[in-house]
């Protein structure tokens, strides 16, 4: 009797095993497809072939595109990435609540661990969840004081992320070293970490002091402290040893960890959020990708954004995961030039547009802040390709993707997100009736199909480094946006419209509507 037991258990395992993998996760049920999230860094809506890039090839992205649905009206909720994220992961607008303005690499983590976020609905739903590359959001419990020699008190694991490989801030901000689970990854305990954002440790060169040190990148404005790989950065840091990254290795770093993970996930539902250093500065890609493009760095930079894009499709389908999988692309904001580093982004730019038609760039109120490239491909459910003009808004994916796997959030969590997740999948035109943005000055603004109204707010109207178009002005600004160029201020002609976009924000704001 034992004996037959034990043939039949082992019997049974082989058998789902066997299915699993023949079948890769057919075994999961219909609305419960892996979701992987692709979340590129400033990314604009022209930096893509398929939004009209020509000045740089990125065939990947373009594959995903013509396979599933193309958006043409989707927002990031700020045109910054950590108030951007944080919308995102939470499903809060990040101008509802203090401290979420661009992080610093020693800020605390800002999500809390009783904030219910996006990995949290996966994990419950019963999937294995990951985050993998830039996080910007914080870790911790208390800002500055970090002890980055041990574990961290707060980290993703509080936030429904089963497993977490990440860069604390940004690239250009110190702690320069990955984070695996809340603890240094490769750490090395003959080079202990500090990290300051006030203050230099004694004997540490900076960019500042040192530019003959910057063997790999100097600073065009900022960007001047701690030296990390021959590129100064923002903070100061001393140690790390061997677990310092090397820039041109954090794209090969990120996809390979992305990687493991799918294959040690792949006969169970999955949601992987894959949030990528490209295009942010600095950008100093591996080699195999320098000097290619005729836009040089930047132009590499979303050269090996596609590449991992590439590698991750090739993965899913050598798994047979392909078509279970819904993947989402898009940025965190939009697009920037010089954004601090000598990379002759500007002088080497030519043609190319990165917002497309769009005015403004990052940071601004303008579209170019926050009108992103998003491409959703689910071959099981979306048999169709198509672009889609829907107006739609990334604080809705988590209602929208909770809508999917019938799970029913916590009273009181993630209350700006809506559920359109048929507008999502392209099989509605649907738009969201309003979107609401903010730039990195705060001020917000809001877009319907027809109108956009950006609220007065103090600010120079053009930023003194980046010379981007910030649409920051103390009069109301209204624009018809049945022309993607935001070019005439129509407000004094429509005041009826001035006045219901502003009532709609208004609500917006008190939550009353
Ligand atoms: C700015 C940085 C910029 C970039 C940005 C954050 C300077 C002069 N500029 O303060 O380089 O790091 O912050 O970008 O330091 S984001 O995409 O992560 O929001
Ligand atoms: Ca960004």
């Amino acid at each position: 009797m034992l004996k037959v037991t034990f043939i039949s258990g082992i019997g049974a395992s082989l058998l789902a095993a066997g299915i699993a993998h023949a079948e890769g996760n057919e075994v999961n049920e219909p609305n419960r497809p892996n979701v992987l999230l692709i979340y590129a860094d400033d990314l604009g809506y022209g930096d893509l072939g398929c939004y009209g890039a020509s000045a740089v090839k990125t065939p990947n992205v373009d594959r995903l595109a013509s396979e599933g649905v193309r958006f043409t009206q989707a927002y990031a909720a700020a045109s910054t990435s950590t108030p951007s994220r944080y919308a995102m992961l939470t499903g809060e607008y990040a101008w509802r609540r203090p401290d979420t303005d661009i992080a610093r690499g020693d800020a605390a983590m800002i999500i809390r661990p009783e904030q219910y976020t996006l990995a949290d609905m996966f994990k419950h739903a019963g999937y294995a969840t990951a985050a993998i590359g830039k996080w910007h959001l914080g870790l911790g419990d208390k800002g500055g004081e970090q002890d980055w020699n041990a574990p961290l008190p707060a980290a993703l694991g509080d936030l429904g992320f089963d497993y977490s490989y990440i860069m604390a801030a940004t690239g250009d901000r110190v702690p320069c070293v990955f984070i695996e689970n809340g603890q240094v990854a490769n750490y090395d305990p003959s080079a202990p970490i500090y990290v300051s954002y006030e203050r230099n440790f004694p004997g540490e060169p900076t960019g500042r002091e040192n530019p003959e040190l910057l063997y790999n990148q100097k600073p065009s404005f900022g960007h001047d402290q701690a030296i990390v790989n021959g590129i100064s950065r923002i903070g100061y840091m001393k140690g790390g040893g061997k677990a310092l990254w090397k820039d041109e290795n954090i794209a090969d770093s990120i996809v390979t960890h992305a990687l493991d993970f799918i294959r040690a996930n792949q006969n169970k539902p999955f949601f992987l959020y894959f949030a990528t250093n490209d295009i942010h500065v600095p950008r100093f890609p591996h080699e195999r990708f320098r000097g290619k493009n005729p836009m040089g760095l930047r132009g590499d930079a979303i050269a090996q954004f596609d590449w991992s894009v590439g590698r991750l499709l090739q993965t899913l389908d050598e798994l047979g995961l392909t078509e279970n999988t819904l993947i989402i692309l898009s940025s965190d904001n939009g697009p920037v030039v010089d954004d601090g580093y000598a990379d002759q982004a500007t002088e080497r730019l030519g043609d190319h547009r990165p917002t497309g038609a769009l005015r403004g760039n990052k940071y601004s109120a303008f579209d170019g802040g926050t009108r992103i490239p998003a491409i959703v491909r689910w071959p099981r459910e979306i048999r169709e390709p198509r672009v889609s003009d829907a107006l739609v808004s990334q604080i809705d994916w988590l209602a929208s993707l909770a809508r999917l796997l019938d799970a029913r959030l916590p009273k009181g969590s993630a209350s700006d997100s809506r559920d359109y997740l048929e507008s999502w999948l392209g099989r509605s035109d649907e738009n969201r009736p309003w979107v609401v943005g903010q730039a990195l000055n705060k001020a917000l603004f809001i877009r319907t199909p027809e109108w956009k109204y950006i609220e007065p707010s103090e600010g120079p109207s053009i930023t003194q480094y980046e010379r981007i178009e910030t649409g920051y002005s103390t009069e109301p600004q209204l624009y018809d946006m049945t022309n993607p160029y935001e070019g005439e201020n129509e407000a004094t002609r429509h005041p009826d419209i001035v006045y219901r976009l502003q009532w709609t924000l208004r609500k917006v704001k008190d939550k009353t509507l």
